[in-house]
């Protein structure tokens, strides 16, 4: 049966125009970056949905800092998996790749992927939480593990700094909302990979593909809302579906 299928996703994939793709944190999870909503969700008891809110960091800053610092972390000891590479990969074997990301992590451009829209951020950038317009990129300085507990860091016109992410209740930058949207809408194949599928605007763009005419693909271990509108269900890790579609291209 999966067999099957991933020959049947595999032809369509190569003779698509325009290819789509939404990733989530399940796309990470074996790298072993923690996913939001599995069990591994929590942070010292506190639930990532929680913690990832401007109410949070306007009662504890100091709280949520010390959790982008241990997530920073993790991230930079992380590395891209096999299902990040294949699909890297795909944007050099097929016409048209877009990838559209929820993740904050960075790993698909450490792997390799060029065309990426980033609609949550980037947890390696800091800015201005009064918005003066500074931001400050701190790739790859991997906070040491001891660093939990240090000040909340400050901008330059004394203000708090604040992770560069999107929060809950926050709007993400409608530029990329639009870019992401004409992605789907102009997909022949969109494939939806490791998310939950519950946070929108992102939830929404497959069925913003399916309505237009793509084959919407769902990669994920488990059953999500999307799963009754996808045309093709793989059932399974990303870091070995992604790369058994890329054996059949
Ligand atoms: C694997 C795997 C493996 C595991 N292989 N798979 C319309 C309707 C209803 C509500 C709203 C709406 N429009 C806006 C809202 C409000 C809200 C929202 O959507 N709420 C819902 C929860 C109901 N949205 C917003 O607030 C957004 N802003 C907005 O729309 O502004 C306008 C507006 C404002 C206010 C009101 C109305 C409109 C902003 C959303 C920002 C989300 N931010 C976060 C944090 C980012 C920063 C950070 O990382 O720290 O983004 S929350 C968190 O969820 C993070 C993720 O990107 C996002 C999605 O999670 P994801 O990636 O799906 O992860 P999980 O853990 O949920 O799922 C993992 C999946 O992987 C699972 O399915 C596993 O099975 C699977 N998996 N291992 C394959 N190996
Ligand atoms: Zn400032």
């Amino acid at each position: 049966m999966l067999d099957n299928q991933l020959d049947g996703v595999a032809a369509r994939l190569r003779t698509a125009r325009a290819v789509s793709v939404l990733t989530g944190a399940g796309i990470s999870a074996e790298s072993g970056v923690p996913t939001f909503r599995g069990k591994d969700g929590l942070w010292r008891n506190y639930s990532a949905t929680d913690l990832a809110t401007p109410e949070a960091f306007a009662r504890a800053p100091q709280l949520v800092w010390e959790w982008y610092r241990w997530r920073r972390r993790l991230i930079g000891q992380a590395s891209p998996n096999a299902g990040h590479l294949a699909l890297s990969r795909f944007e050099r074997s097929l016409t048209h790749v877009e990838l559209v990301t929820q993740n904050v992590d960075g790993l698909h451009q450490r792997a390799g992927s060029r065309n990426i829209v980033e609609l949550h951020g980037n947890i390696w950038r800091a800015r201005c939480a009064e918005g003066c317009g500074a931001v400050i990129d701190e790739a790859g300085v991997v906070p040491p593990a001891d660093a939990g507990r240090v000040a909340v860091p400050l901008c330059a016109c004394g203000a708090r700094l604040r992770p560069d992410v999107v929060w809950f209740g926050e709007s993400l930058d409608p530029a990329l909302v639009d870019r992401a949207a004409r992605a789907a809408r102009g997909a022949d194949v969109f494939l939806v990979i490791g998310t939950s599928a519950l946070v929108y605007p992102a939830a929404g763009l497959p069925s913003v593909a399916s309505r237009e005419g793509a084959l919407v693909v769902e990669i994920n271990i488990e059953d999500t809302p999307l799963t009754s509108l996808a045309d093709v269900t793989l059932r399974g890790p990303a870091a070995v579906i992604l790369p058994a579609i890329e054996a059949r291209l």
